[in-house]
């Protein structure tokens, strides 16, 4: 019997499903959360607070430490050395700055020393800036025109020169702490970084996370030379390559089989990013289905027939890590968002939230709670209100219709009709939440039996590239949609086109 690992490293925690590929079901499934696993670390939501001038960064040694809890945990419910194949969902653009030496610390004596340990010495910067950084307008700037213009760059990565992106980020770093890298060898995104640290070796980057940062040539699957000559100097050298998602990166590293159990014949399959996994995982990889992932960010995305970019520059183009391109927009205050409206209200729990949602009149009102800047729009913090004043516990509602209009209204460039939506992350089981997504898309919403895609897809990838097995047959028992369907109130569609415009109007 084979079993295949799928670990998904988000904002806020780390899971781990374990996938039994002849019954195709879920075995195991197993949660570290950097914030409630790691209280001393003082990083409750996974980065680290305060940051200034936009910065948001989080700690590796971290994500190396909760890596290795995960798996402690793991093999309290499941013999490891039963896991033939492994692969990694890793949050998209963030990045770890390591020498060129990593690779010895990587096949330090697993016996002797932590995994955190063995890397401290070779990181060059010693946080990682994430997706929710904003720091790097000055860089997005400077690397436009010197590619054409931000719809030039569009057109060769996918994506505008964009804030969060690895690219910029590298070019700030290079720019304000030269000394630093000079000394960087190796630039890792969190995929291809625990993709490593798995494998013993220096793994490559997927050609799906890779679209995430503005270096790639979207059509080719390479580096871009012009980009990497417009972001920093002698940065070539410095990436790992580039890899199509199905790639075995190697066997299992000593450290997996001696510390953790691993069987040595265990494969470890190349990482991809957080939404191109879980394209996978929703059985979505294929066009004609539309996601919404609830998670820490919100999300849209759909694979799409060939590649298509947002005129506004605000939505984004990846590689689908089954082949072709998926589109994508990410609105940056989503569950941080609901929760401070949540507290706000006094709301104790997700019932008390949903109860007060459905105590309110819908489309009514509208609030789009930015609690960060937002960057779909690229907005400053604050609320933007449109329709009826609204009163006490109806902001519950309110802000949650806000949320789900204006990932309507930008996600309609992609111009795939959602027949229907599927929704994931970690909102996306309170129905209260789900009816307005149902109600303001005018689409029937339907969730997963198994709700955690991301690692579910890392865990399909595994099966796929590790056992050739088809996708179709995983996906028909592994992407089953739960029986309970949630169907728009098609009254609402005239309330909600309305307050959609005066959204558009309010960001105009
Ligand atoms: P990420 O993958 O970005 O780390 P998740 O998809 O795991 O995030 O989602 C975590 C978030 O889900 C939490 O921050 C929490 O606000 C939210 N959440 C969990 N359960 C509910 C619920 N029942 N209703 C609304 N939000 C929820
Ligand atoms: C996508 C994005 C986020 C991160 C974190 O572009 O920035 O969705 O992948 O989940």
């Amino acid at each position: 019997m084979a079993r295949v690992l799928g670990l998904d490293l988000s904002t806020q925690g780390i899971t781990l499903l374990v996938v039994d590929t002849e019954t195709a079901s879920v075995v195991c499934r197993t949660r570290v959360g950097f914030g409630t696993d790691f209280p001393d670390r003082g990083h409750p939501n996974g980065f680290i607070p305060g940051g200034v001038g936009g910065e948001v960064h989080a700690d590796p040694l971290l994500w190396v430490d909760a890596l290795q809890l995960a798996l402690d945990r793991l093999a309290e419910s499941v013999n490891p050395a039963s896991i033939a194949a492994v692969a990694v969902s890793g949050q998209q653009h963030g990045s770890v700055y390591l020498d060129a030496t990593w690779q010895a610390g990587l096949r330090a004596d697993p016996s002797r020393r932590s995994w955190s340990d063995a890397v401290r010495p070779h990181l060059t910067r010693p946080t990682s800036p994430i997706w929710m950084d904003g720091s790097t307008a000055e860089d997005c700037t400077r690397i436009s025109p010197a590619l054409g213009g931000d719809l030039a760059v569009a057109s060769l990565t996918g994506s505008v020169p964009t804030p969060r992106f690895t690219g910029p980020q590298i070019s700030r770093f290079a720019r304000l702490q030269p000394d630093a890298w000079a000394r960087t060898g190796r630039i890792h995104l969190v995929s291809s970084f625990i993709t490593s640290l798995l494998a013993g070796t220096d793994a490559p980057i997927d050609t799906g996370d890779g679209a995430g940062m503005n270096l790639m040539d979207l059509d080719r699957g390479v580096w871009s030379p012009e980009s990497l000559a417009a972001t920093a100097p002698d940065l070539a050298r410095k990436l790992p390559r580039l890899a199509r998602a199905n790639e075995i990166v190697g066997p299992a590293a000593r450290w997996l089989v001696m510390r953790h159990g691993f069987s040595p014949g265990c494969q470890v399959v190349v990482g991809s990013g957080d939404n191109p996994s879980s394209l996978v995982g929703m059985g979505a990889s294929r066009p004609g289905r539309v996601v919404v992932s609830l998670g820490t960010s919100d999300t849209l995305f759909a694979a799409i027939a060939g590649v298509r970019t947002d005129p506004a520059g605000l939505g984004h183009a990846f590689g689908n890590p089954m082949g072709g391109a998926m589109s994508l927009v990410c609105v940056r205050n989503g569950s941080l968002a609901r929760e401070a409206v949540r507290r706000e209200l006094g709301l104790s729990d997700w019932d008390a939230f949903a109860h007060a949602m459905r105590s309110a009149a819908p489309a009514r009102s509208a609030v789009l709670p930015l609690e960060q800047d937002e960057i779909t729009p690229r907005r400053a913090a604050g609320r933007v209100a449109v329709g009826a004043p609204v009163v006490g516990a109806a902001l519950a509602l309110a802000a949650v219709e806000g949320q789900a209009l204006n990932l309507r209204l930008h996600s309609r460039w992609i111009s795939t009709r959602a027949e229907s939506l599927l929704l994931t992350g970690g909102a996306s089981e309170n129905d209260a939440i789900a009816q307005v997504f149902a109600d303001v898309f005018q689409a029937p919403v339907s969730r997963l039996v198994v709700s955690d895609s991301a690692a579910l897809g890392a865990a399909m990838r595994a099966a796929v590239a590790g056992f050739n097995l088809p996708l179709a047959r995983l996906e028909a028992s592994l992407c089953a949609p739960d029986p309970g369907v949630i169907s728009p109130r098609l009254s609402l569609a005239p309330a909600y086109a309305a307050l959609e415009a005066q959204l558009s109007a309010a960001f105009a």
